[in-house]
């Protein structure tokens, strides 16, 4: 089908004709879409049986990556890129008329997921394909992705994702194995040859059916697998369901009820809240992804005590937890182990990654939610703490506080975390800084009962889509330089290095760069109707809005710089663009206050004739993959300032700086890790130091008003938040973000930072300037942004964590056993 281009683009025509029934010259974008799509489908479909065929035989361990979302964004590029026919794909279509890169924009971006974590996993599924290991993917077919945003006045507003509407060619409903999940109920206990047995009597059952996404390895034709599970109703209307009065809509009714455990993401709150239906929908996943794997698993016919032989999972936070009771039930109740036996195969199995440390977003649920919902579970999770305490005591005899502290089930909430780390062999981190933390501070009580456990894991991006697909031109001038070892050994950019200096690669670099401004720009012209300056800085922070992020800090800068050129209308200032780019959590107040804030300062600063020439912001709506695609090649800085010690890691820091932005940061998350690749000559840093903000913590020694009062520039951009600043159209007044920063003392040090935040930004400025000396930073950034792969990661996790090698590589599958 796409062995060379003149056999494509016959076979293309030949179906789309054949699919749409019209002559190809009344075909739409869509028609074309969706031919091409399942053109694509169909040649994975034959790996995709091999694949599967050859991980049976070869019977190495696999690993099921557990996650509630799995952020995967378009797959036909992504798709064309990995089977290596882009091109002739590209060059076919665009010989009939067509441009591959708008019928790309046809596809709707799966956005099953909030942000960081959920980019990881997919990130994760293309290294783990693309290095030819047995890795997959387990999570749910939200119908209602994360919500579309609208700014309107400046506002947010959401809507719902209905990312399905068009079908999706890239699923495979896969009826045959659907499972059962139970929830409700009572456990009835009986006698079995002197065993217990423990069985969930009158619950309320419903099927998840499996759709199963091919993940695409790079070159390797190896295609592993997204199973995503979808709720669907259990009962059969024709057997007595309901009254016989109104058995039909009784039977509707229940149907639609058992279908909203799959119907919608949750947004990631500020607060964690423990909502019954996420519950469900963490129960779900786990249940029907553990039973999914043991049905597999007996396609081997082995014994259950050899199961972490075969299978390990992996937990993307705390989210999927359940899996750890969820095996054990199903370990003791239907395969009749003993607790001992039982735990000692959970505990080989199961393996945690935590995300973040902001202790309101740790999960916890009531004691009697997970009773009522999940009773055997529950009885399993009671007896796990039974455990757990009375060996605590033994280990730490009379400290009854420590003991309180590590519970699992603890005033009346069962905590996510605590039963993660105890039901695991490893619990890892996802930066240096951030795994530093865990261990000292946050899980230190953890960390000292069981420290071989613990290890660190910093993150990393797919290069295949945010440099090879989101970049493609300049991939090609990095190939023109270091040839092409890079696109299978990410590590190998760093042979850049040696053109740092080069004066024609530079100029090559700049180019680039330029031309994805002007793609940027001319996007935002289709958006806002402005004209973008595209020799201007693109200073860009695209990531959730989040008070810890501060874009608050950026915002305040913002305002400062429109105050210093109207105070002085000559001042010799770069000319600059910000960028943002972020979605509040709906019910997040702050953070749609910040929002609105960042669109009315767009709406004075590119209006004020005084000011639009050197000053411009744009507030993007409705970031998503594949808008970061569009915005990230077009950086020229990177704002990575969040308060130090809150960003577990950031990816779109290493995104950026694979992209060749020069970042401005905090020493937070894996900014720490890139500073130590890149030194004072390729970042810029500024801010509080982790240690600075513990103590100040600790010591209550930061004062807000002291700085409102002694920095003039800090005061007048606060005193410009109220009524009738500069920045208060329409009435509107920041009181509660001036009320943040100053009656509730800036909990992240956002006044702080101030200063250093603006002279850094102020060099930044200079040193733009210097057109060589910033194509050279841009250089090293890209050359050192190999260490930032997931390739590197996925390695780290296999064998340290896994314990699995690949089966799959260019050359062809590895020996059997
Ligand atoms: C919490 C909740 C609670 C309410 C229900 C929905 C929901 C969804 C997600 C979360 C926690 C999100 C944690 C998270 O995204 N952490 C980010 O993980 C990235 C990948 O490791 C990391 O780069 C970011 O620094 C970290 O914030």
């Amino acid at each position: 089908m796409f062995s060379n281009k003149e056999n494509f683009k016959n076979e293309f025509k030949q179906r789309l004709i054949g699919k749409t029934g019209r002559q190809i010259h009344e075909v739409t974008e869509d028609d074309i879409y969706a031919a091409l799509g399942s053109m694509v489908r169909e040649q994975i479909g034959q790996n995709w049986a091999a694949t599967n065929r050859t991980y049976l035989e070869h019977g190495q361990r696999q690993v099921y990556y557990f996650s509630m979302e799995f952020l995967i964004g378009r797959l036909l590029g992504n798709n064309l890129l990995n089977l290596g026919v882009l091109q002739t794909v590209r060059e076919g279509l665009g010989e009939l008329g067509w441009d591959l890169e708008d019928i790309e924009e046809q596809e709707a971006d799966a956005g099953l997921g909030n942000g960081g974590l959920g980019r990881l996993a997919a990130c994760f599924l293309d290294s783990l394909a693309s290095l030819g290991y047995a890795g997959h993917g387990n999570g749910i077919r939200y119908k209602y992705g994360l919500f579309e945003q609208k700014i309107i006045d400046g506002h947010q507003v959401e809507l719902p994702d209905y990312w399905l509407q068009k079908g999706n060619v890239w699923e495979v409903r896969r009826s045959d194995k659907r499972v059962n999940v139970r929830f409700w109920g009572n456990v009835e206990m009986r006698e079995v040859d002197g065993k217990e047995v423990f069985e969930t009597k009158n619950g309320e059952d419903v099927w998840a059916v499996p759709y199963d996404v091919p993940v695409v390895g790079y070159e390797n034709s190896a295609v592993n697998t997204l199973r995503l599970w979808s709720a669907e109703s259990a009962a059969d209307p024709t057997r007595g369901f309901g009254s016989p009065s109104g058995n039909y809509y009784n039977f509707l009714d229940y149907k639609r009820s058992v279908e909203t455990v799959s119907e919608f993401l949750y947004p990631d709150d500020s607060e964690y809240a423990g909502k019954l239906l996420r519950l469900k929908q963490e129960y779900f996943l786990c249940s029907a992804g553990v039973q999914s794997i043991l049905r597999t698993f007996d396609k081997l016919r082995l014994p259950y005590d050899r199961l972490a032989e075969k299978v390990a999972i992996h937990i993307n936070d705390t989210h999927p937890t359940l899996a750890i009771p969820e095996l054990m039930r199903i370990l003791m109740d239907e395969k009749e182990f003993g607790w001992d036996e039982a735990w000692e195969i959970v505990t080989s199995v199961v393996s945690y990654t935590n995300h973040t440390i902001l202790s309101e977003a740790l999960e916890t649920w009531p004691e009697q939610m997970v009773r009522e919902l999940l009773p055997r579970v529950y009885m399993i999770i009671e007896e796990m703490n039974r455990r757990f305490c009375a060996s605590l005591l033994e280990e730490y005899p009379g400290e009854q506080d420590r003991v309180s502290r590590m519970a699992i089930i603890a005033d009346g909430q069962v905590k996510m975390a605590h039963l993660a780390i105890h039901g695991s062999h490893s619990i890892n981190g996802v930066a240096a800084l951030h795994t530093d933390i865990l261990k000292k501070r946050e899980m230190k009580d953890f960390y000292e009962l069981y420290p071989e456990r613990f290890n660190n894991k910093t993150n990393g991006i797919t290069h295949r889509r945010w440099l090879m697909h989101a970049n493609p031109s300049l991939a090609e001038v990095i190939e023109g330089a270091i040839g092409s070892d890079w696109k299978t050994r990410p590590d190998r950019l760093n042979d850049l290095l040696a053109h740092a200096d080069d004066a024609v690669f530079q100029d090559k670099i700049r180019s680039v760069k330029h031309t994805n401004k002007e793609r940027l720009a001319s996007y935002i012209y289709k958006k806002h109707g402005v004209t973008v300056d595209t020799n201007s800085i693109f200073d860009v922070q695209v990531k959730r809005l989040h008070a810890y992020k501060r874009q608050l800090l950026n915002a305040l800068h913002i305002m400062d710089l429109y105050n210093r050129i109207k105070d002085n209308p000559t001042l010799d200032l770069t000319p600059r663009t910000f960028i943002f780019g972020a979605k509040a959590a709906p019910g997040y107040y702050m953070a749609k206050q910040i929002i609105k804030l960042i669109n009315n300062i767009a709406n004075t600063v590119n209006n004020d004739p005084q000011t639009k020439d050197l000053l411009n912001v744009f507030f993007l709506e409705n970031y998503s993959v594949s808008l970061a695609e569009k915005i990230i090649p077009a950086a020229d800085v990177s704002e990575q300032i969040s308060t130090a010690g809150k960003e577990a890691s950031g990816t779109g820091n290493m995104k950026l700086m694979m992209n060749g932005a020069v970042t401005v940061g905090t020493l937070d998350g894996a900014n720490v890790e890139m500073y130590e690749s890149l030194g004072d000559e390729a970042m810029y840093l500024f801010g509080l130091r982790v240690e600075e903000v513990e103590k100040y913590y600790r010591e209550g020694g930061y004062s807000a008003q002291a700085i409102y009062h002694e920095d003039e520039r800090v005061k007048r951009v606060l005193d410009q938040l109220i009524y009738p600043g500069p920045f208060c159209q329409y009435g509107q007044s920041f009181d509660p973000i001036y009320h943040s920063l100053l009656s509730h003392n800036d909990e992240y040090f956002v006044l702080r930072d101030f200063a250093g935040y603006a002279d850094t930004q102020e060099r930044i400025g200079m040193d733009y300037r210097n057109s060589k000396e910033w194509a050279r930073k841009s250089i090293i950034n890209i050359a050192k942004s190999g260490r930032f792969a997931g390739d590197r990661t996925i390695n780290e996790y296999a064998t340290e964590i896994w314990g699995i090698k690949p089966i799959f590589s260019r050359e062809g599958v590895h020996g059997t056993r």
